[in-house]
């Protein structure tokens, strides 16, 4: 098929499509720039020069939009797949495969009915391909290598060319290879904004976008294990852990909408804390308005992607997080024993002669861990590491804040810093009197030995 009768069949059905492409060869000739991006910081909306239908451009968390070239009405861009260096959190770098300098690769931005071209160069030590996860396309551009084309070879460049048929919410990532190319980080966001906006895609004020990633980085290495299949330890939002995740700000009052893909492998209970919101769309499109119910967590299964909107109208600093609690954490051991209630006095000195650091750990909970200096060992991120105004924050990973400000000016995406209630808003302490705490008597006489199970950082086993 050439190129001018791809664009005549996919535009059927599209209304008040403009005039066919007419492409020149001479147009084509070159390959649009590669636009790179080594910043890992949030990078302001991009607003395209030759936008002929208005949209709100939407935020990637902790990533970027990747700017279009417009040849005669088609919007071009350019995706490398090569390997980055990503800093998922400050003295935390993981070895990743992404696109134009960062994993997440960059977002895609388009308008329903806009044509667009994707030139994929491979720069990977492998061949791969790119799938466009939930578009109406041409069963050729779909991007599963071996079933619908030949593999991306190493230094080669494909093109893909399909109409933006559908608006919504959609992500790519390859089909080949793909188990360790994904957990390697390849992946990214793509928004298709509506032609015009209404009940089913209402315009909102800020529009925020981010996928949820895991991988399995053993603490002090810098490479994921790209065999792991379930037991991940680094679980972020767009390949960033907290506190590196930016905030999600809103003025008092505005529409927000947030997208949220997920491309891990398990489900990802997302909670907001102090408004409701309601899932407006999935990757499969917008959510009939009848169908629409109040929410505060939203699971997105593998896969899916969901839609939230909500009227940001509660100020002040909101969590909003995975809620599985092991997802708000950094790396951290899974087969450790719980120690809560057990006497480690006078065992941590008959340990420490075997192990001469052996530290004791657990036996009140967990809390001390948010304050612990533990040595670790070089590239690993900490269990805990957001701080507050008041302290340890107590979640890390899968993890941000809604600020939620009054007199924000539209479209200010700064961090404007900690809430500061208003007096008499805050949980206080009680100064009265506390009644004594009365125990359970014992039934059973206290043990006479413990059986203690004594495990270090991972690359230390044996110590028992
Ligand atoms: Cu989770």
């Amino acid at each position: 098929m050439n190129r001018r009768s791809f664009f005549q069949k996919s535009l059927i059905g599209v209304a008040g499509t403009a005039s066919l492409a007419a492409v020149s060869s001479s147009a084509l000739a070159g390959l649009p720039e590669v636009i790179s991006q080594k910043d890992n910081r949030t990078q302001g909306p991009w607003v395209p020069p030759q936008t002929e239908i208005p949209y709100q451009p939407v935020v990637t968390l902790n990533g970027w939009t990747l700017p279009f070239r417009l040849n005669e009405d088609v919007k071009e861009f350019h995706l490398v797949a090569e390997p980055v260096v990503r800093e998922m959190a400050p003295g935390f770098s993981v070895n990743m495969w992404g696109y134009n300098g960062q994993s997440p690769g960059p977002t895609l931005e388009v308008v329903e009915g806009d044509k667009v071209r994707i030139f994929v160069t491979n720069r990977l030590p492998e061949p791969t391909s790119v799938h466009w996860h939930g578009q109406r396309l041409p069963n050729g551009m779909d991007g599963v290598s071996g079933l619908n084309q030949k593999p991306i070879g190493v230094g080669k460049t494909f093109v893909y060319e399909f109409t933006a048929r559908r608006a919504g919410t959609f992500m790519y990532h390859p089909h080949a290879d793909e188990t360790t190319q994904m957990a390697m980080g390849m992946m990214g966001f793509w928004v298709t904004h509506p032609k015009v906006s209404s009940p089913l895609f209402p315009a909102v004020d800020r529009d925020y976008c981010f996928l949820l990633n895991a991988y399995d980085v053993e603490p002090g290495s810098k490479t994921p294990n790209v065999n792991t299949m379930l037991d991940f330890n680094i679980w972020g939002f767009n390949s960033t852990v907290y506190p590196q995740i930016s905030p999600l700000v809103a003025g008092l009052g505005e529409r927000v909408r947030i997208r949220v893909g997920n491309l891990t492998m398990t489900n990802h209970p997302i909670h907001l804390h102090g408004h409701e919101f309601e899932v407006t769309g999935t990757d499969g499109g917008p959510v009939p308005v009848t169908a629409r119910q109040p929410e505060v967590s939203e699971d997105i299964a593998v896969g899916q992607m969901r839609q939230i909107d909500f009227i940001a109208d509660e100020p002040g600093d909101w969590a909003f997080h995975c809620h599985k609690s092991h997802h708000t954490m950094g790396a951290m051991g899974h087969s450790l024993s719980t120690t809560i209630g057990v006497d480690h006095q006078g065992v941590v000195g008959r340990i420490q002669k075997l192990v001469p650091d052996y530290m004791l750990m657990g036996e009140r909970g967990m809390y001390d861990m948010k304050t612990m200096e533990m040595p670790l060992p070089v590239n690993t991120f900490p269990m805990m590491t957001g701080t507050g105004p008041y302290g340890p924050i107590g979640m890390g990973g899968m993890f941000t804040v809604l600020k939620v400000r009054e007199n924000l000016k539209k479209g200010d995406y700064t961090d404007p810093g900690w809430y500061q209630q208003p007096p008499n808003t805050q949980a206080y302490e009680w100064k009265g009197n506390t009644p004594k705490v009365t125990r359970a008597k014992e039934t059973a006489p206290a043990p006479q030995k413990i059986l203690a199970s004594v495990k270090k950082p991972a690359g230390h086993q044996g110590y028992n």
